[in-house]
């Protein structure tokens, strides 16, 4: 009995972060892989690898039929979605549990409950965690819609049930813009999701992305691994992440933490959850929770030195939860630069073949990639090839590893987000600690207008 061979359903570098918390685990992996990733890092190194399509991930990474046959035919017991494709598919993970193959993740019933945003936070709130004030539940009638905002104050936000990080989203201004800009709103939700669910919180202003790392065991016990501060981002792709934020006390952090871990307890939740809230003023607002592990993970793991992944597979071998929260320590600080295949001032990506490759090194400095030279980036996916991950006691400490880690990475034959990333540890905002979601967008306008007007800067 357990799990002996996990099917990575994934690519990239998160396939080669599951692959290797399988291998230390003594547990044999399979690489299931379109065509265009035949010669991807985790492909060469997974014990077992099988093709399951063309380029395109609809046929390939989303493809149901085509890894559930992969699982099949080279006994794969579990399956580790990632994140994106199918992690949060609830269907598929029944589709899993129904072949007697591990899901590893959330129950079906969860991923499907805060996949739908009006759900989850009734759920959330049900569960005792702060909400942005807002419609209760959702709305369909302009003239309810007009009696909440006209309570919650303007502006107002416009939420699609289906949306989610970022999409279906409209902020309202006053009370004469409220029913065309829904209606805009509801028919782009139509048209991206085949449901136009609406309902409206209070727009903050200028929060800071402020999300909790939760771990439960399905059965009625829960840990949270503390926050991670997401605020710098550009069109909602984080860009820069860091544990512990800058501004959470240690105090908020175990009296918040202790709520999420409380709900997740509560709900019976299983696996590696993220509770997301907007923070301002010193108030954490609800927003949204992410029922998989995330890109940003490692900066948890960094600060608190648990493997997430390792806890996550354990967990779905039904075993109990590693550590007490009273076992959890945070030690010092951790960042995360996405390092993507990309202009880094036009962000158009820049796929193409890798001419010569050198990794970062050195105390505290974490690379996870699978990139070598001689690779070809295929242009089908996302655009992130590398994330760099650093350590220090303290985070001004962190900073300066940092800086040294991102002069050694040598990336030749494509565009990169490194010197975005050189540019960012130069401004004292990012140094100091002193940002929110809006300043990454503001201070690239602010670096075009310069640019522009001095091409020389
Ligand atoms: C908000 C908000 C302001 N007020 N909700 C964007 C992604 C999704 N997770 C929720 N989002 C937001 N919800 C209220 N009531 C602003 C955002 C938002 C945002 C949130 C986190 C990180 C970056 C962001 C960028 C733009 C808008």
């Amino acid at each position: 009995m357990g799990i002996s061979r996990i099917l990575i359903a994934n690519r990239g570098e998160i396939a080669l972060r599951i692959h290797r918390a399988a291998h230390e685990m003594g547990i044999e992996t399979v690489a299931v892989h379109s065509t265009a990733d035949a010669d991807a890092m985790h492909v060469r190194l997974a014990d077992h690898a099988v093709c399951i399509g063309p380029p395109s991930a609809a046929e390939s990474y989303l493809n149901h039929a085509a890894i559930i046959s992969a699982a099949e035919i080279t006994g794969a017991d579990a399956i580790h979605p990632g994140y994106g494709f199918l992690s949060e598919n609830a269907k598929f993970a029944d589709i899993v549990e129904a072949h007697d193959i591990a899901w590893i993740g959330p129950k079906p019933e969860h991923i499907r409950t805060m996949g739908d945003k009006v759900q989850a936070k009734k759920t959330a709130g049900a569960l005792g965690l702060p909400l942005v004030p807002g419609s209760d539940g959702a709305v369909s009638d302009f003239d309810e819609m007009r009696e909440v905002a006209a309570e919650i104050g303007y502006p107002v936000l416009a939420k699609a049930a289906s949306g989610g990080g970022g999409r279906g989203m409209k902020v309202i201004p006053s009370e004469d813009q409220l029913e065309p800009l829904v209606k805009q709103a509801m028919n782009e939700a139509k048209a991206a999701f085949g449901d136009d669910t609406m309902y409206l919180e209070k727009y903050l202003g200028n929060p800071r992305h402020i999300e909790f790392q939760v771990f439960g065991d399905g059965r009625g016990n829960a840990i949270h691994l503390g926050e991670r501060d997401c605020s710098l981002q550009r069109r909602h792709q984080k860009v820069f992440e860091e544990a512990p934020s800058p501004v959470i006390s240690q105090e908020d952090r175990m009296r918040m933490g202790g709520i999420v871990a409380d709900a997740m307890a509560a709900m019976e939740y299983r696996g590696a959850g993220t509770i997301e809230f907007l923070w301002e003023n010193g108030e954490f607002y609800f927003i949204e929770m992410n029922t998989r592990l995330q890109v940003e993970h490692p900066v948890t793991e960094a600060i608190t030195g648990m493997d997430l992944v390792r806890e996550q597979i354990r967990i779905a071998d039904g075993k109990d939860l590693s550590v007490k929260q009273e076992d959890i320590v945070f030690t010092g600080h951790a960042i995360e630069c996405r390092i993507n295949a990309e202009d880094p001032f036009t962000f158009a990506p820049s796929p193409g073949k890798i001419e010569y490759y050198h990794q970062a090194g050195g105390m505290h400095v974490r690379v996870d990639s699978g990139l070598y030279a001689g690779y070809t980036i295929p242009p089908y996916y996302d655009s992130m090839i590398a994330k760099l991950i650093v350590y220090g006691r303290t985070r001004e400490g962190c900073l300066m590893r940092l800086r040294r880690a991102l002069g050694e990475m040598v990336i030749q034959g494509v565009k990169t987000s490194i010197p975005l990333h050189q540019e960012l540890l130069k401004q004292p905002d990012v140094l100091s600690g002193n940002y929110t979601i809006k300043w990454l967008e503001e201070w690239l306008v602010t670096r075009a207008e310069a640019l522009a007007a001095d091409p020389e800067t």
